[in-house]
Protein backbone atom coordinates (compact mmCIF):
# COMPACT_ATOMS: atom_id res chain seq x y z
CA UNK A 1 0.00 0.00 0.00
CA UNK A 2 1.15 3.58 -1.04
CA UNK A 3 1.05 6.36 1.05
CA UNK A 4 -1.40 8.63 -0.25
CA UNK A 5 -1.09 11.65 1.98
CA UNK A 6 2.36 13.24 -0.24
CA UNK A 7 3.33 15.67 2.41
CA UNK A 8 6.20 16.35 0.49
CA UNK A 9 4.05 17.34 -2.69
CA UNK A 10 0.80 18.58 -1.20
CA UNK A 11 2.35 20.97 1.74
CA UNK A 12 4.69 22.08 -0.58
CA UNK A 13 5.70 25.79 -0.36
CA UNK A 14 4.28 27.77 -3.30
CA UNK A 15 8.01 28.39 -4.46
CA UNK A 16 8.04 24.53 -4.79
CA UNK A 17 4.80 23.88 -6.40
CA UNK A 18 5.90 26.52 -8.46
CA UNK A 19 9.11 25.14 -9.53
CA UNK A 20 7.57 21.65 -10.46
CA UNK A 21 5.07 23.46 -12.45
CA UNK A 22 7.61 25.46 -14.25
CA UNK A 23 9.50 22.68 -14.80
CA UNK A 24 6.39 20.22 -16.45
CA UNK A 25 5.05 22.95 -18.62
CA UNK A 26 7.82 23.67 -20.46
CA UNK A 27 8.03 19.92 -21.33
CA UNK A 28 4.16 19.69 -21.90
CA UNK A 29 4.12 22.65 -24.61
CA UNK A 30 6.71 20.71 -26.64
CA UNK A 31 5.05 17.34 -26.07
CA UNK A 32 2.11 18.73 -27.61
CA UNK A 33 4.21 20.79 -29.93
CA UNK A 34 5.78 18.13 -31.48
CA UNK A 35 3.08 15.62 -31.36
CA UNK A 36 -0.67 17.22 -31.86
CA UNK A 37 -1.08 18.20 -35.09
CA UNK A 38 -4.36 19.81 -33.83
CA UNK A 39 -2.49 21.91 -30.98
CA UNK A 40 0.40 22.79 -33.34
CA UNK A 41 -1.61 24.36 -35.96
CA UNK A 42 -3.25 26.31 -33.53
CA UNK A 43 -0.02 27.47 -31.72
CA UNK A 44 1.70 28.21 -35.28
CA UNK A 45 -1.87 30.63 -36.35
CA UNK A 46 -0.89 32.36 -33.19
CA UNK A 47 2.90 32.76 -33.82
CA UNK A 48 3.69 31.03 -30.34
CA UNK A 49 6.91 28.66 -30.42
CA UNK A 50 7.49 25.97 -27.65
CA UNK A 51 10.91 27.94 -26.99
CA UNK A 52 8.66 30.67 -26.00
CA UNK A 53 6.99 28.89 -22.65
CA UNK A 54 9.59 28.96 -20.14
CA UNK A 55 7.17 28.83 -16.97
CA UNK A 56 3.22 28.81 -16.06
CA UNK A 57 4.12 32.77 -16.37
CA UNK A 58 4.30 32.36 -20.06
CA UNK A 59 1.10 29.92 -20.28
CA UNK A 60 -1.06 33.35 -21.43
CA UNK A 61 0.62 33.42 -24.85
CA UNK A 62 -0.91 29.80 -25.71
CA UNK A 63 -4.26 29.22 -27.52
CA UNK A 64 -6.96 28.06 -25.50
CA UNK A 65 -9.20 24.78 -26.30
CA UNK A 66 -12.41 23.87 -25.96
CA UNK A 67 -14.90 20.65 -25.94
CA UNK A 68 -15.71 22.55 -29.59
CA UNK A 69 -12.25 21.62 -30.75
CA UNK A 70 -12.37 18.31 -28.52
CA UNK A 71 -15.56 17.56 -31.21
CA UNK A 72 -13.62 18.76 -33.86
CA UNK A 73 -10.51 16.70 -33.73
CA UNK A 74 -12.94 13.40 -32.69
CA UNK A 75 -11.61 11.47 -31.85
CA UNK A 76 -7.77 10.53 -32.55
CA UNK A 77 -6.87 14.50 -33.46
CA UNK A 78 -5.72 15.40 -29.95
CA UNK A 79 -3.73 12.00 -28.98
CA UNK A 80 -0.18 13.48 -27.56
CA UNK A 81 1.66 9.01 -28.91
CA UNK A 82 0.61 6.30 -30.72
CA UNK A 83 -1.98 4.47 -30.06
CA UNK A 84 -0.08 1.43 -29.21
CA UNK A 85 1.15 2.84 -25.54
CA UNK A 86 -2.56 3.96 -24.94
CA UNK A 87 -4.64 1.23 -23.03
CA UNK A 88 -7.94 3.03 -22.00
CA UNK A 89 -10.25 5.27 -23.44
CA UNK A 90 -13.30 6.43 -21.30
CA UNK A 91 -16.21 9.20 -22.13
CA UNK A 92 -17.90 11.89 -20.98
CA UNK A 93 -21.50 11.36 -20.23
CA UNK A 94 -23.16 14.04 -22.43
CA UNK A 95 -26.26 13.55 -24.47
CA UNK A 96 -25.73 15.84 -27.68
CA UNK A 97 -23.75 15.80 -30.36
CA UNK A 98 -20.68 13.82 -30.32
CA UNK A 99 -18.89 11.88 -27.09
CA UNK A 100 -15.68 13.26 -25.85
CA UNK A 101 -13.50 10.48 -25.61
CA UNK A 102 -9.97 10.90 -23.43
CA UNK A 103 -6.83 8.47 -23.78
CA UNK A 104 -4.94 7.22 -21.38
CA UNK A 105 -1.44 5.57 -20.96
CA UNK A 106 -0.62 3.42 -17.90
CA UNK A 107 0.98 6.55 -17.17
CA UNK A 108 -2.02 8.71 -17.22
CA UNK A 109 -4.09 5.93 -15.79
CA UNK A 110 -1.37 5.99 -12.20
CA UNK A 111 -1.24 10.02 -12.04
CA UNK A 112 -5.25 9.71 -12.03
CA UNK A 113 -5.61 6.83 -9.59
CA UNK A 114 -2.88 8.63 -7.52
CA UNK A 115 -5.27 12.13 -7.53
CA UNK A 116 -8.23 9.72 -6.21
CA UNK A 117 -6.27 7.84 -3.48
CA UNK A 118 -5.35 11.71 -2.41
CA UNK A 119 -9.06 12.12 -2.33
CA UNK A 120 -10.00 8.98 -0.48
CA UNK A 121 -6.78 9.64 2.01
CA UNK A 122 -8.03 13.50 2.69
CA UNK A 123 -11.67 12.19 3.97
CA UNK A 124 -9.91 9.60 6.83
CA UNK A 125 -9.52 6.50 4.43
CA UNK A 126 -7.03 3.64 4.85
CA UNK A 127 -6.57 0.34 4.09
CA UNK A 128 -8.94 -0.21 7.14
CA UNK A 129 -12.13 0.62 5.00
CA UNK A 130 -14.30 -0.86 3.11
CA UNK A 131 -15.56 1.53 0.48
CA UNK A 132 -18.22 0.95 -1.35
CA UNK A 133 -17.88 2.76 -4.91
CA UNK A 134 -20.85 3.18 -6.61
CA UNK A 135 -20.64 5.72 -9.47
CA UNK A 136 -21.30 4.08 -12.75
CA UNK A 137 -18.41 1.71 -14.00
CA UNK A 138 -17.82 1.83 -17.95
CA UNK A 139 -16.87 4.72 -20.06
CA UNK A 140 -18.31 7.25 -17.22
CA UNK A 141 -14.67 8.44 -14.95
CA UNK A 142 -16.35 7.95 -11.59
CA UNK A 143 -16.80 4.09 -11.04
CA UNK A 144 -13.21 3.82 -12.86
CA UNK A 145 -12.00 6.64 -11.05
CA UNK A 146 -12.96 6.12 -7.35
CA UNK A 147 -11.99 2.20 -7.85
CA UNK A 148 -8.22 2.72 -8.54
CA UNK A 149 -8.02 5.49 -6.33
CA UNK A 150 -9.18 2.74 -3.41
CA UNK A 151 -7.14 0.22 -4.83
CA UNK A 152 -3.86 2.20 -4.22
CA UNK A 153 -4.73 2.97 -0.65
CA UNK A 154 -4.95 -0.41 0.14
CA UNK A 155 -8.74 -0.32 0.82
CA UNK A 156 -11.58 -3.05 0.38
CA UNK A 157 -13.25 -2.19 -2.85
CA UNK A 158 -16.64 -3.07 -3.69
CA UNK A 159 -17.30 -1.89 -7.26
CA UNK A 160 -21.23 -1.95 -7.15
CA UNK A 161 -21.45 0.46 -10.04
CA UNK A 162 -24.14 2.77 -9.97
CA UNK A 163 -28.45 1.03 -9.36
CA UNK A 164 -29.67 -1.68 -7.56
CA UNK A 165 -30.37 0.32 -4.65
CA UNK A 166 -31.59 -2.49 -2.76
CA UNK A 167 -28.51 -4.26 -3.49
CA UNK A 168 -26.21 -1.31 -2.83
CA UNK A 169 -28.03 -1.44 0.79
CA UNK A 170 -27.69 -5.17 1.23
CA UNK A 171 -23.56 -5.16 0.88
CA UNK A 172 -23.09 -1.67 2.53
CA UNK A 173 -25.26 -3.21 5.99
CA UNK A 174 -23.54 -7.38 6.05
CA UNK A 175 -20.02 -5.82 4.75
CA UNK A 176 -19.88 -3.04 6.90
CA UNK A 177 -18.91 0.16 4.18
CA UNK A 178 -16.90 3.00 5.70
CA UNK A 179 -17.12 5.24 2.70
CA UNK A 180 -19.33 5.70 -0.21
CA UNK A 181 -18.62 6.96 -3.37
CA UNK A 182 -21.26 8.27 -5.48
CA UNK A 183 -23.06 11.39 -7.24
CA UNK A 184 -24.64 13.39 -4.30
CA UNK A 185 -28.10 12.91 -5.67
CA UNK A 186 -27.82 9.39 -5.44
CA UNK A 187 -26.62 9.72 -2.17
CA UNK A 188 -29.65 10.83 -0.86
CA UNK A 189 -31.88 7.94 -2.73
CA UNK A 190 -29.99 5.85 -0.23
CA UNK A 191 -30.62 7.68 2.55
CA UNK A 192 -34.12 8.22 1.95
CA UNK A 193 -33.91 4.32 1.12
CA UNK A 194 -32.35 3.26 4.15
CA UNK A 195 -34.85 5.46 6.24
CA UNK A 196 -37.84 3.51 4.54
CA UNK A 197 -36.88 0.11 5.40
CA UNK A 198 -36.67 1.19 8.61
CA UNK A 199 -32.51 1.71 9.25
CA UNK A 200 -31.85 4.81 11.53
CA UNK A 201 -28.48 6.82 10.27
CA UNK A 202 -26.75 5.11 13.05
CA UNK A 203 -26.99 1.43 12.01
CA UNK A 204 -25.10 1.82 9.06
CA UNK A 205 -21.44 1.72 9.22
CA UNK A 206 -20.61 5.13 7.32
CA UNK A 207 -18.00 7.73 8.06
CA UNK A 208 -17.70 9.38 5.03
CA UNK A 209 -19.01 9.83 1.38
CA UNK A 210 -17.09 11.31 -1.69
CA UNK A 211 -20.18 12.93 -4.24
CA UNK A 212 -19.28 14.55 -6.90
CA UNK A 213 -19.95 14.86 -10.57
CA UNK A 214 -22.49 17.08 -10.44
CA UNK A 215 -23.78 20.30 -8.73
CA UNK A 216 -24.83 20.04 -5.33
CA UNK A 217 -25.33 22.80 -2.56
CA UNK A 218 -24.11 23.06 0.99
CA UNK A 219 -28.10 22.43 2.08
CA UNK A 220 -27.98 19.27 0.51
CA UNK A 221 -24.75 18.64 1.77
CA UNK A 222 -26.40 18.80 5.37
CA UNK A 223 -29.43 17.14 4.26
CA UNK A 224 -27.59 13.97 3.31
CA UNK A 225 -24.95 14.28 6.48
CA UNK A 226 -28.11 13.92 8.47
CA UNK A 227 -29.69 11.05 6.56
CA UNK A 228 -26.67 9.17 6.55
CA UNK A 229 -24.98 10.03 9.44
CA UNK A 230 -21.81 10.75 8.01
CA UNK A 231 -19.26 13.55 7.33
CA UNK A 232 -20.19 14.66 2.71
CA UNK A 233 -16.62 15.73 0.99
CA UNK A 234 -17.24 17.32 -2.49
CA UNK A 235 -14.82 15.83 -5.60
CA UNK A 236 -14.50 17.45 -8.99
CA UNK A 237 -12.86 16.08 -11.98
CA UNK A 238 -14.23 15.87 -15.61
CA UNK A 239 -13.47 13.15 -17.96
CA UNK A 240 -10.85 15.75 -20.71
CA UNK A 241 -8.65 16.00 -17.56
CA UNK A 242 -8.36 12.68 -16.24
CA UNK A 243 -11.92 12.45 -14.24
CA UNK A 244 -12.97 12.76 -10.60
CA UNK A 245 -9.90 13.85 -8.41
CA UNK A 246 -8.96 16.96 -10.44
CA UNK A 247 -9.71 18.21 -6.73
CA UNK A 248 -10.47 16.99 -3.69
CA UNK A 249 -12.07 17.84 -0.64
CA UNK A 250 -10.08 18.01 2.84
CA UNK A 251 -11.54 17.65 6.77
CA UNK A 252 -12.32 21.35 6.38
CA UNK A 253 -14.90 20.62 4.23
CA UNK A 254 -14.43 24.30 2.67
CA UNK A 255 -13.06 24.18 -1.07
CA UNK A 256 -11.43 21.49 -2.87
CA UNK A 257 -7.80 21.25 -3.28
CA UNK A 258 -6.71 21.38 -6.92
CA UNK A 259 -3.84 18.55 -7.54
CA UNK A 260 -1.66 21.61 -8.64
CA UNK A 261 1.36 18.98 -9.09
CA UNK A 262 -0.57 17.68 -12.00
CA UNK A 263 -2.77 20.41 -13.18
CA UNK A 264 -2.82 24.11 -13.47
CA UNK A 265 -5.19 26.15 -12.82
CA UNK A 266 -6.41 29.53 -14.54
CA UNK A 267 -9.23 31.55 -13.95
CA UNK A 268 -10.69 33.58 -16.90
CA UNK A 269 -13.57 35.90 -18.04
CA UNK A 270 -16.06 33.32 -19.88
CA UNK A 271 -16.72 36.54 -22.28
CA UNK A 272 -13.02 37.90 -22.96
CA UNK A 273 -11.27 35.27 -21.89
CA UNK A 274 -8.65 37.80 -20.39
CA UNK A 275 -7.04 36.20 -17.07
CA UNK A 276 -8.64 37.42 -13.84
CA UNK A 277 -6.52 37.47 -10.42
CA UNK A 278 -6.97 35.43 -7.39
CA UNK A 279 -9.89 35.72 -6.00
CA UNK A 280 -12.16 36.71 -8.57
CA UNK A 281 -15.41 34.60 -9.82
CA UNK A 282 -14.70 32.86 -13.29
CA UNK A 283 -14.10 30.31 -15.78
CA UNK A 284 -11.95 26.90 -14.52
CA UNK A 285 -8.88 26.68 -17.18
CA UNK A 286 -7.25 23.45 -16.59
CA UNK A 287 -3.62 22.65 -18.33
CA UNK A 288 -2.51 18.68 -17.76
CA UNK A 289 1.32 19.19 -16.59
CA UNK A 290 2.14 15.43 -17.10
CA UNK A 291 -0.53 13.30 -19.33
CA UNK A 292 0.99 11.72 -22.63
CA UNK A 293 -1.80 10.10 -24.43
CA UNK A 294 -4.28 13.54 -23.92
CA UNK A 295 -2.14 16.68 -23.41
CA UNK A 296 -4.49 19.44 -23.04
CA UNK A 297 -3.22 22.65 -22.66
CA UNK A 298 -5.54 25.22 -21.42
CA UNK A 299 -8.47 23.59 -21.58
CA UNK A 300 -12.01 25.89 -21.12
CA UNK A 301 -14.45 23.84 -18.63
CA UNK A 302 -17.58 25.58 -18.27
CA UNK A 303 -17.25 25.45 -14.85
CA UNK A 304 -17.81 28.84 -12.79
CA UNK A 305 -15.60 28.97 -9.78
CA UNK A 306 -13.82 31.18 -7.33
CA UNK A 307 -9.90 30.05 -6.26
CA UNK A 308 -8.82 30.36 -2.59
CA UNK A 309 -4.83 30.59 -1.62
CA UNK A 310 -6.25 30.94 2.37
CA UNK A 311 -3.88 29.08 4.61
CA UNK A 312 -6.14 25.62 4.57
CA UNK A 313 -6.48 24.18 8.38
CA UNK A 314 -5.57 20.42 7.07
CA UNK A 315 -1.99 22.03 6.24
CA UNK A 316 -2.11 21.19 2.47
CA UNK A 317 -1.03 24.01 0.40
CA UNK A 318 -2.66 23.50 -2.78
CA UNK A 319 -4.80 25.84 -4.08
CA UNK A 320 -9.12 25.40 -3.16
CA UNK A 321 -11.83 26.02 -5.96
CA UNK A 322 -15.28 26.82 -4.85
CA UNK A 323 -18.12 24.19 -5.58
CA UNK A 324 -18.72 25.49 -9.06
CA UNK A 325 -21.55 27.98 -9.15
CA UNK A 326 -22.93 26.09 -12.50
CA UNK A 327 -21.52 26.00 -15.56
CA UNK A 328 -21.50 29.34 -17.74
CA UNK A 329 -23.69 27.15 -20.55
CA UNK A 330 -26.12 25.40 -17.64
CA UNK A 331 -27.35 28.68 -16.79
CA UNK A 332 -30.92 29.38 -17.55
CA UNK A 333 -32.14 32.69 -18.87
CA UNK A 334 -35.55 32.93 -18.48
CA UNK A 335 -37.50 36.12 -18.64
CA UNK A 336 -34.37 37.97 -18.98
CA UNK A 337 -33.32 36.86 -15.73
CA UNK A 338 -29.62 34.69 -15.12
CA UNK A 339 -31.21 31.23 -12.82
CA UNK A 340 -28.99 29.03 -11.76
CA UNK A 341 -30.47 25.38 -10.80
CA UNK A 342 -28.53 25.78 -7.46
CA UNK A 343 -30.47 28.88 -6.46
CA UNK A 344 -33.40 27.24 -6.57
CA UNK A 345 -32.13 23.73 -4.70
CA UNK A 346 -31.11 26.01 -2.00
CA UNK A 347 -34.22 27.31 -1.63
CA UNK A 348 -35.99 24.15 -1.04
CA UNK A 349 -34.13 22.63 1.21
CA UNK A 350 -34.14 26.22 3.30
CA UNK A 351 -37.89 25.69 3.24
CA UNK A 352 -37.79 21.75 4.39
CA UNK A 353 -38.36 20.20 1.24
CA UNK A 354 -36.97 17.27 0.15
CA UNK A 355 -34.28 17.40 -2.39
CA UNK A 356 -36.37 15.34 -5.31
CA UNK A 357 -37.68 18.20 -7.78
CA UNK A 358 -37.65 19.40 -11.32
CA UNK A 359 -37.75 22.50 -13.51
CA UNK A 360 -39.41 22.64 -16.22
CA UNK A 361 -38.69 25.75 -18.71
CA UNK A 362 -41.01 26.74 -21.45
CA UNK A 363 -41.72 29.55 -24.06
CA UNK A 364 -45.85 30.17 -23.97
CA UNK A 365 -46.94 32.96 -25.99
CA UNK A 366 -43.84 34.44 -26.68
CA UNK A 367 -42.90 34.26 -22.60
CA UNK A 368 -41.08 32.24 -20.95
CA UNK A 369 -42.63 30.06 -18.12
CA UNK A 370 -40.74 28.40 -15.24
CA UNK A 371 -42.56 25.74 -13.19
CA UNK A 372 -40.91 23.79 -10.14
CA UNK A 373 -42.46 20.60 -9.39
CA UNK A 374 -41.40 19.64 -5.76
CA UNK A 375 -41.94 16.09 -4.17
CA UNK A 376 -43.34 16.47 -0.51
CA UNK A 377 -42.19 13.65 1.99
CA UNK A 378 -44.66 11.58 3.42
CA UNK A 379 -45.40 13.45 6.56
CA UNK A 380 -45.67 16.79 4.83
CA UNK A 381 -48.13 15.86 1.93
CA UNK A 382 -51.95 16.39 3.04
CA UNK A 383 -54.83 16.18 0.46
CA UNK A 384 -56.59 19.05 1.44
CA UNK A 385 -56.49 21.41 -1.30
CA UNK A 386 -56.31 24.26 0.00
CA UNK A 387 -53.12 23.59 2.57
CA UNK A 388 -51.28 22.46 -0.47
CA UNK A 389 -51.98 25.64 -1.81
CA UNK A 390 -51.17 28.13 0.88
CA UNK A 391 -47.80 25.97 0.73
CA UNK A 392 -47.11 26.52 -3.04
CA UNK A 393 -47.67 30.29 -2.32
CA UNK A 394 -45.29 30.38 0.46
CA UNK A 395 -43.05 28.75 -1.59
CA UNK A 396 -43.20 30.73 -4.65
CA UNK A 397 -42.59 33.91 -3.23
CA UNK A 398 -39.50 32.29 -1.29
CA UNK A 399 -38.68 31.59 -4.87
CA UNK A 400 -39.69 35.33 -6.30
CA UNK A 401 -37.06 36.64 -3.65
CA UNK A 402 -34.18 34.36 -4.09
CA UNK A 403 -34.61 34.36 -8.18
CA UNK A 404 -36.03 38.05 -8.83
CA UNK A 405 -39.16 35.71 -10.72
CA UNK A 406 -41.69 34.10 -9.69
CA UNK A 407 -41.94 30.75 -10.81
CA UNK A 408 -45.08 28.21 -10.72
CA UNK A 409 -44.79 25.69 -7.78
CA UNK A 410 -46.33 22.22 -8.08
CA UNK A 411 -46.08 20.23 -4.54
CA UNK A 412 -46.51 16.92 -5.57
CA UNK A 413 -47.18 13.22 -3.98
CA UNK A 414 -44.87 11.52 -2.24
CA UNK A 415 -42.32 8.73 -4.89
CA UNK A 416 -43.92 10.76 -7.99
CA UNK A 417 -40.45 12.28 -9.22
CA UNK A 418 -37.79 9.88 -10.68
CA UNK A 419 -34.75 9.40 -8.65
CA UNK A 420 -31.58 9.38 -10.20
CA UNK A 421 -28.56 6.59 -9.73
CA UNK A 422 -25.88 9.04 -11.39
CA UNK A 423 -26.09 12.89 -12.65
CA UNK A 424 -30.00 13.95 -11.78
CA UNK A 425 -31.27 15.62 -14.71
CA UNK A 426 -32.66 18.78 -12.94
CA UNK A 427 -33.32 20.82 -15.71
CA UNK A 428 -36.26 20.11 -18.73
CA UNK A 429 -35.66 23.38 -21.20
CA UNK A 430 -38.53 22.84 -23.72
CA UNK A 431 -37.54 25.88 -25.48
CA UNK A 432 -34.71 24.52 -27.06
CA UNK A 433 -37.07 21.70 -28.23
CA UNK A 434 -39.61 24.55 -30.05
CA UNK A 435 -36.07 26.69 -31.53
O1 LIG B 1 -18.25 14.02 -13.75
C1 LIG B 1 -15.99 13.30 -13.31
C2 LIG B 1 -16.35 12.99 -11.89
C3 LIG B 1 -16.78 11.73 -11.54
C4 LIG B 1 -16.21 13.97 -10.92
C5 LIG B 1 -17.08 11.43 -10.22
C6 LIG B 1 -16.49 13.69 -9.61
C7 LIG B 1 -16.94 12.42 -9.26
P1 LIG B 1 -17.70 14.42 -16.68
O2 LIG B 1 -18.79 13.44 -16.84
O3 LIG B 1 -16.77 14.66 -17.81
O4 LIG B 1 -16.75 14.00 -15.48
O5 LIG B 1 -18.37 15.79 -16.21
C8 LIG B 1 -17.57 16.89 -15.87
O6 LIG B 1 -19.27 17.62 -14.29
O7 LIG B 1 -17.17 20.02 -15.91
C9 LIG B 1 -18.66 19.87 -13.96
O8 LIG B 1 -19.53 20.69 -14.70
C10 LIG B 1 -19.43 18.71 -13.39
N1 LIG B 1 -18.88 18.34 -12.07
C11 LIG B 1 -17.95 17.41 -11.79
N2 LIG B 1 -17.71 17.38 -10.45
C12 LIG B 1 -18.52 18.33 -9.89
C13 LIG B 1 -18.75 18.80 -8.57
C14 LIG B 1 -17.12 13.80 -14.17
N3 LIG B 1 -18.13 18.27 -7.51
C15 LIG B 1 -18.45 18.03 -15.41
N4 LIG B 1 -19.63 19.81 -8.39
C16 LIG B 1 -17.65 19.20 -14.87
C17 LIG B 1 -20.28 20.36 -9.45
C18 LIG B 1 -19.24 18.96 -10.93
N5 LIG B 1 -20.12 19.96 -10.70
Amino acid sequence: MGNYFQPEIETASREEILSIQNEKIVKQVKHAYDNVKYYRDLMDEKGVKPEDIKGVDDIKKLPFLSKADLREAYPYGLLGTDLKNCVRIQSTSGTTGKRVVAFYTQHDIDLWEECCARAIVAVGGSNEDVVQVCYGYGLFTGGAGLHGGSHKVGSLTLPMSSGNTERQIQFMMDLGSTILCCTPSYAAYIGETLAERGYKPEDNKLKAGIFGAEPWTEEMRRSIEKSLGIKAYDIYGLTEISGPGVAFECEAQSGMHINEDHFYVEVIDPETGEVLPEGSKGELVFTSLDKEAFPLIRYRTRDICVLSREKCSCGRTHVKMTKPMGRSDDMMIIRGVNVFPSQIETVLLNEGYTPNYQIVVDRVNNSDTLDIYVELAPDQFSDIVSVTQKREKKLESAMRTMLGIGPRIHLVPPKTITRSEGKAVRVIDNRKLHD
